[in-house]
């Protein structure tokens, strides 16, 4: 069975249990105690040497990154709806793993970190490049409703859990109307799970 060693509360976690749910496979979680280190454990490097979450492993193979676990999924378990294999919506794809990785993860994630979890870093730099990703979004999602055309894909997957929780990096979403319409349409997607501790948190 796939098995995904994660956190609840990662968002880049959260994209790969996102993608599982929605290509309806199953998988075993295996909690990573990020507070104790876990990760930084010479047994855990030998999953992943950059020491992060996710990682996940399918039998012998054993691939860490957000974005390299969907892209191996997207292409291992679904027929090509997910990262369709035309070249343009490729590289559109591509572009909006970029934005992921960098404005995202830069900018609301890590915004987001040092509100609810203590790190450290300049609160209104990383909120200023959170506000570049989602003006990038919000002028994407005016032209298409999904950011890399007409239909969901791995873009729309990597870039959706830390601008679902931009409120928790301190920024509003209220004049983004593109992006809370995007969002209806995820939450409406066969398969869709929310974020773990936020629906803890409602509960
Ligand atoms: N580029 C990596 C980033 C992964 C990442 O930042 N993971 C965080 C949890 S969300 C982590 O493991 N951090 C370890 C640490 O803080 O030392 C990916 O997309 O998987």
């Amino acid at each position: 069975m796939l098995k995904l060693y994660d956190l609840d509360v990662s968002g880049n976690c959260y994209k790969a249990r996102l993608l599982l749910s929605v290509l309806n496979l199953e998988h075993e979680r295996v909690p990573v105690n990020l507070a104790s280190g876990e990760h930084l454990t010479e047994k855990f490097k030998r999953l992943n040497p950059r020491s992060e979450i996710p990682v996940l492993v399918d039998g012998r193979t054993v691939i860490w990154d957000s974005h390299a676990i969907l892209v191996y999924l997207a292409r291992r378990y679904d027929a090509g709806h997910w990262l369709p294999a035309d070249p343009l919506i490729m590289g559109r794809v591509q572009q909006w793993l970029a934005v992921a990785g960098h404005e995202i993860q830069y900018g609301l994630a890590a915004a987001r970190a040092c509100l609810k979890f203590g790190r450290e870093g300049d609160l209104q730099a990383l909120q200023q490049r959170g506000v570049t990703a989602l003006d990038l979004l919000e002028s994407q999602l005016g032209q298409s409703p999904w950011l890399a055309g007409e239909q969901p894909t791995l873009a729309d997957v990597a870039c959706y859990p830390y601008v679902r929780c931009a409120d928790e990096a301190n920024l509003s979403l209220q004049d983004y109307s593109n992006i809370q319409g995007w969002f209806e349409r995820i939450e409406s997607l066969p398969g869709y799970v929310p974020m773990l501790e936020r629906a803890q948190n409602v509960a």
